[in-house]
């Protein structure tokens, strides 16, 4: 792994992952590319000087069969992601979550990337009577977003039967941390969430506040990355990325109230559509086959968050 791309690299979690490449042995070329949609510049600034910034859209299939040359390792991160996004705008996800995909791929392949680890979602899952849930279940996705990510994995795993390209699939379950941009309305609950705390706003809450998620800080999630990246048996297999827990979204802000020593109500407003109930990962393929070892709980992750956003107010 000495020349990777990150698509998605000035986004949340691709600007994470690019930091964590940083520090990995043997890396020596990190390109990024980003269309700046959802993404920005400043997600980089500090560490802007040791890599190399392209602003493109993985809707341009020429633009990433030219950044694909000599790339060993392509990080998959560029998605327009948001559930209440994809129902809103299903067209505009599509092209960018499904066609991009395909062209990320399809260049890939024809620059001879040797491995592509696509950033999938615990989405796929929709609502399942098992829990924790296992990656042998089958998928029911509720939302068109949930669609477009699973389509990425079905096309992830036909290109390595058809075409021999290495792919791996990592289902994220509701990541969080550092820059993630609570600017939205779009925007994941822990980001809305931290920032409504600081500011001592009551945040909203859609439905009962039942409904469950398996948070994951950021850094777990790169920790996987990398090790998808590295081991030879992950190619066409799908990994959940998670911790294995999970908590209600009226425990989460009572825990943020806790840590920051206030007392506010949420406001409740009606559950949203394509909504899953509760989710939860099980994490067993991933510690087998990777050593994955989510080190970061829930609890130490709302810490740094918190004290991200605080610093950067
Ligand atoms: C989905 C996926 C997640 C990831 C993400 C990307 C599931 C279970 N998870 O996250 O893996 O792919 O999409 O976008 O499908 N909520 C509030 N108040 C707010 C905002 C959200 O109550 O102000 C609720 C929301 O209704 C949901 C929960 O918080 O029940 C989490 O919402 P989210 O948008 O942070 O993430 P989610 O679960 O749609």
């Amino acid at each position: 792994m000495k020349n990777v791309l990150v698509t998605g690299g000035a986004g949340f979690i691709g600007s994470a992952l690019i930091r964590g490449l940083l520090e990995e042995p043997g890396v020596e070329r990190i390109v990024a590319l980003d269309n700046l949609l959802t993404g920005h510049e400043r997600n980089l600034a500090e560490v802007n000087n040791r890599i190399e910034f392209h602003n493109a859209d993985i809707r341009d299939l020429a633009a990433l069969e030219h950044l694909f040359t000599d790339i060993d390792v392509v990080f998959h991160q560029a998605a327009i992601p948001s559930v209440p996004r994809s129902i809103d705008d299903p067209q505009l996800t599509h092209e960018v979550n499904i066609n991009g995909t395909f062209n990320v791929l399809l260049a890939a392949q024809r620059r001879k990337v040797s491995r592509v680890v696509y950033a999938a979602s615990s989405s796929a899952y929709g609502d399942t009577v098992v829990l924790p849930k296992i990656e042998t279940l089958v998928p029911r996705p509720k939302s068109p977003y949930a669609v477009q990510k699973l389509v990425g994995e079905y096309y992830a795993r036909t290109f390595l039967d058809n075409y021999g390209l290495a792919t791996v699939c990592l289902r994220y379950f509701n990541v969080f941390g550092p820059r993630q941009d609570p600017a939205s309305p779009y925007s994941g609950v822990i980001a809305l969430f931290c920032t409504a705390a600081l500011a001592q706003r009551a945040p909203t809450i859609f439905g009962d506040g039942e409904q469950t998620r398996d948070f994951t800080y950021v850094d777990n999630i790169v920790q996987l990355n990398l090790l998808a990246a590295r081991s030879p048996t992950a190619p066409g297999n799908v990994y959940n990325g998670g911790v294995g827990a999970r908590i209600t979204l009226n425990e989460l802000w009572s825990k943020l109230q806790e840590l920051e020593g206030l007392d506010l109500p949420p406001r409740y407003q009606p559950g949203r559509a394509g909504d899953v109930r509760d989710s939860q990962a099980d994490l067993g393929a991933a510690r087998r086959d990777l050593n994955y070892d989510p080190r970061i709980d829930l609890t130490e992750g709302l810490r740094r968050t918190l004290a991200w956003y605080r610093a950067s107010a």
